[in-house]
């Protein structure tokens, strides 16, 4: 991209009417490129009974049929793509947990539309040229570290391409390079914080001031504490390999959920049991439409992530819609003793309680011989709370023990282990480990 990006972008604030006309143009568009190139969509609309034509509205997109992520892994590597081998510049990839990853391809014109949007996030976060960037998302086949470099270099801020890892020299660069700014996971960010303490660094004393934090569910009280211990601002940044990567959602200064770039992304919210289309305001399954993506376009794309979208307008004057902040996928959820559980809640309500340091927390589920299944959820409290008074650490064990009852309603063993304990994440944070399968 040769010329720095406008941060002020009209597309942000476009009346509603016109943004509609530009959806639907854009759908139109795209399904019928979808129709005409890709073999395994033409089928899946002909066997609905849908042609391209009968796309008049936006309301007849719930014509058309759901892509699931089983589609991607069936159709591996190469077989959702809507344009020769030739024009596709770009290929990602996301790890998945089992078997072969789910694979994305982009033309030139996509990554360009990919970057204008992780270019208007940096700016809703008040990213300028004069800013300096660390951008510590993995770069690679995860889409965090190559989507979120293009969006700081187009903005004309300077980017610090440190990628994930070697964590003390990461400080160094920060400190030395005067860096206003960093993208992150949120949890590889409270690992920053900490190696910084340990190295004698003040990062509230650094002249960094901006996170843009994702790719993975925190919670509001999360926020708080990154934002307590490092005095910055945090923005939560939505975004995933399927629609192209971060920079799908974003929240604005008033951080009250995460506008999307509808103009690129069209979303729906959906009941995931019955696959109907839910109104504004109740909380279901996100599905999105890539509306502006020619090299793998996703049409309703079930994204496993749970949310509502919010009717009210933002008092920021975007008219873009608005998000709730992901709290969970659906498929992170387990059920233990008949109650269905999100990590989310569980990490909510230790929170709650005053005495983790920057929370790092592990739930392991196993199964008993006689079938029952026990929750044991790891817990690290700060240095100066931890110690080997054991009567002090029983009754802070019962405390956490007793908010994770009163919000879940069932008993967890809660252990509180000491400080660094628990395994430190460069990328997404692996929180819980279900072994009740290998568990007899
Ligand atoms: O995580 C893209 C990304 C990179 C987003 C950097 C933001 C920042 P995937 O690896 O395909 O892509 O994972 C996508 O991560 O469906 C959500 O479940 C989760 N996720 C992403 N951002 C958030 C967020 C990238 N802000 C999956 N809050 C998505 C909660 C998030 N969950």
């Amino acid at each position: 991209m040769a010329k720095p990006y406008n941060p002020v972008s009209a597309a942000d604030y476009l009346p509603r009417h016109l943004l509609q006309e530009i959806q639907l143009k854009r759908l139109q568009n795209i399904i019928k490129h979808e129709y005409d190139n890709v073999p395994f969509y033409r089928q899946r609309m002909d066997e609905k009974g849908v042609k391209p034509e009968d796309i008049k509205t936006l309301k007849d997109i719930q014509l058309l049929p759901f892509t699931m992520k089983k589609d991607l892994r069936d159709t591996y590597p190469f077989g959702l793509f809507a344009v020769p081998m030739n024009k596709i510049v770009r290929l990602h990839a996301s790890s998945g947990t089992t078997g072969k990853p789910i694979v994305v391809g982009y033309t030139q014109e996509d990554v360009d539309s990919w970057t204008n949007c992780m270019a208007r996030a940096l700016a809703a976060g008040g990213v300028t040229s004069n800013d300096i960037i660390q951008n510590s998302y993995g770069y690679g086949l995860f889409t965090g570290g190559l989507g979120a470099h293009n969006g700081i270099e187009a903005l004309g801020a300077t980017v610090v391409p440190t990628s994930g890892g070697n964590t003390e020299r990461q400080i160094m660069l920060m400190r030395d390079f005067g860096v206003n700014g960093i993208c992150c996971t949120p949890s590889y960010f409270i690992h920053l914080c900490e190696k910084a303490a340990e190295m004698g660094v003040d990062v509230k004393a650094l002249p960094i001031r901006v996170g843009f934090f994702g790719a993975e569910p925190w919670t509001q009280e999360m926020r708080q504490r990154i934002e307590e211990a490092s005095g910055i601002e945090t923005f939560d940044i939505y975004g995933l390999s399927e629609m192209s990567g971060p920079g799908v959602g974003i929240e604005c200064e008033h951080h009250c959920g995460l506008h999307i770039f509808e103009e690129t992304f069209y979303p729906e919210i959906i009941d995931p049991d019955t696959g109907e289309v839910l109104p504004d305001g109740e909380r279901g399954e996100l599905v999105f439409t890539t509306i502006n993506k020619f090299g793998m376009p996703m049409i309703r794309y079930r994204t496993r992530d749970l949310t509502r979208i919010i009717p009210e307008p933002c008092p920021c004057g975007r008219t873009l819609r608005r998000i709730d902040r992901i709290s969970a996928r659906s498929d992170d959820m387990f059920i233990i003793r008949g109650v269905n559980v999100f990590p989310s809640q569980i990490e909510s309500a230790f929170l709650s309680v005053d005495a983790t340091a920057l929370p790092h927390y592990r739930i392991t589920l196993t199964r008993r011989p006689d079938g029952l299944d026990d929750m044991l959820i790891e817990i690290e409290v700060r240095e100066d709370q931890f110690s080997d008074d054991m009567r002090k650490m029983n009754e802070l064990q019962k405390k956490f023990s007793h908010e994770i009852e009163r919000i879940l309603g069932i008993r967890a063993m809660v252990k509180i282990v000491q400080p660094g304990a628990i395994p430190r994440s460069e990328g997404k944070a692996k929180r819980v480990f279900d072994l009740r399968n290998t568990t007899k």
